[in-house]
């Protein structure tokens, strides 16, 4: 049995008290439970303070075997910004914005480049979505054409150098593939809409819930995850997109990504946002699958950001 653990953000100090909230212990290979896995969603690394230790802590679990792993945006991210290209500029370039972006993660690294080397390898290893008996993990968005398309284009299922490099020169539907599944799907505004976030930015474009049909619904109802307002008018008929949903008959689904807060958990009867958003003042979420559907709020574990280091 699984217990889906939602997004990290560096907050090692609040992953360790989840884990023993759960009943996970601490023995000589890292945390593990006696008859249950952890399944990580991504975005371990940006934001919080103790991003090589949240690195160590789930990478221990993966390689003895106590736990899955996957990569989120924040991860691609990172590895983006160190990798070369076959002309020997990294895809992401090294400028002011790019580092600001991942400034934890960076500042933390530059501290120690054969740890850095040592996670970096590893988190090129992760795959991007799992298929683990009877449930589905990804970072943001499952989408059953996508995941065909990585599985025929990517079938090491990670973010090798070499499908980074690719992915990066073609930008192809290979590409557009990886960011659905580790970024979700966002939708432009029309021109004449503009709108701007709590911090001022004008947004160009909004997160959606990529399991809902738009038409009939206002901007408000199909948008997911967003942290600015949207119209509570019904959206134009020539903006709807013909988006392929997923249905409440298929496997369950487990994500993160959407920073909910305490609306975090069950979004439908097998759909599941296991991101509390700890990073930014909200809780960290696990979901304890016990084989069950629909799935249950009941099942949903929810702490509160631990500050100081616990005491062993
Ligand atoms: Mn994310």
């Amino acid at each position: 049995m699984y217990d889906i653990i939602g997004d990290i953000h560096g907050e090692a100090t609040t992953l360790e008290h989840m884990l023993l909230s759960l009943g996970y212990v601490e023995g000589k290979k890292g945390f593990f439970h006696p008859d249950r896995k952890a399944v990580f969603v991504g975005d371990y690394v940006d934001r919080g303070p103790n991003i090589f230790e949240t690195l160590r802590i789930i990478r221990e679990m993966v390689i003895a075997g106590n736990a899955y792993a996957i990569v989120g945006n924040h991860e691609l991210n990172v590895l983006t910004f160190y990798t070369k290209d076959n002309d020997g500029l990294f895809l992401k370039g090294h400028s002011p914005k790019n580092k600001t972006q991942i400034k934890k993660t960076y500042e933390e690294f530059k501290l120690d480049k054969e740890k850095r080397k040592v996670y970096l390898k590893w988190l090129r290893s992760l795959p991007l979505f799992l298929e683990l008996d009877g449930i589905r993990v990804v970072h943001a968005c499952w989408d059953q054409e996508a995941v065909e398309l990585l599985k025929k284009e990517n079938p090491e299922n990670c973010l090798s150098k070499e499908f980074l490099r690719k992915i990066y020169f073609e930008k192809d539907k290979v590409f557009n593939a990886a960011m659905l599944l580790l970024k979700g799907r966002e939708f432009a505004f029309p021109d004449n809409l503009v709108l701007k976030d709590d911090y001022g930015f004008k947004r160009t474009a909004y997160r959606v819930k990529w399991w809902e049909p738009m038409n009939g619904k206002s901007f408000e109802d199909i948008s997911f995850g967003n942290r600015f307002r949207l119209p509570k008018y019904t959206i134009p008929a020539q903006l709807y997109f013909d988006i392929p949903l997923y249905s409440e008959n298929d496997y369950p689904v487990f994500f993160g990504h959407y920073c909910l807060g305490d609306k975090a958990g069950v979004v439908r009867s097998n759909l599941c946002c296991v991101d509390g958003c700890i990073a930014n003042d909200g809780v960290f979420v696990a979901y304890r699958w016990d084989n069950t559907l629909p799935l249950s709020q009941k099942n949903i574990v929810s702490v509160k950001k631990v500050k100081k280091a616990m005491i062993k």
